[in-house]
C-alpha cells in the first residue's frame, strides 16, 4: 500500500497533502509513503500518537512502516501540519467470521 505525498500546486502550500487521506488496511500491512513532490525541504509522515516518525522524505524517496497492531492511526507532516491522513488497521486479514453452521 503506497500513499503518495503530493503538492497539487507547487507554490500553494495549502494544496499539499497525501493523495489518499484515509486508508484501511489489514493487520501486518506495510504502508509506504512516497514523495512525488518537488519540495526540496521534504515532508514527513509523523504519527500523532508518536507511533512512528519518518523523518524527512525527500523528493523521490520512500519510507515504510509495518502495522503490527490494529487501530486507528492519525498522522501529519511534521513540517506542514495541515497535511494530515489516517491509517485504519483492521484486526484480521479476513472479513469473514467463522461459520458455526456445520458444527455438531
Ligand atoms: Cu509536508
Amino acid at each position: 500500500m503506497t500513499v503518495n505525498i503530493i503538492q497539487r500546486v507547487q507554490y500553494e502550500p495549502p494544496t499539499w497533502g497525501f493523495d489518499q487521506m484515509a486508508i484501511t488496511v489489514p493487520l501486518g500491512t506495510t504502508v509506504t509513503w512516497k514523495s512525488v513532490s518537488h519540495n526540496s525541504e521534504g515532508h514527513t509522515s509523523t504519527s500523532n500518537g508518536h507511533v512512528w516518525d519518518s523523518q524527512l522524505i525527500k523528493p523521490g524517496d520512500t519510507w515504510s512502516f509495518t502495522f503490527a497492531k490494529a487501530g486507528r492511526y492519525p498522522y501529519h507532516c511534521g513540517l506542514h501540519p495541515w497535511m494530515t491522513g489516517v491509517v485504519d488497521v483492521q484486526p484480521t486479514r479476513s472479513l469473514r467470521s467463522p461459520s458455526k453452521a456445520y458444527e455438531i
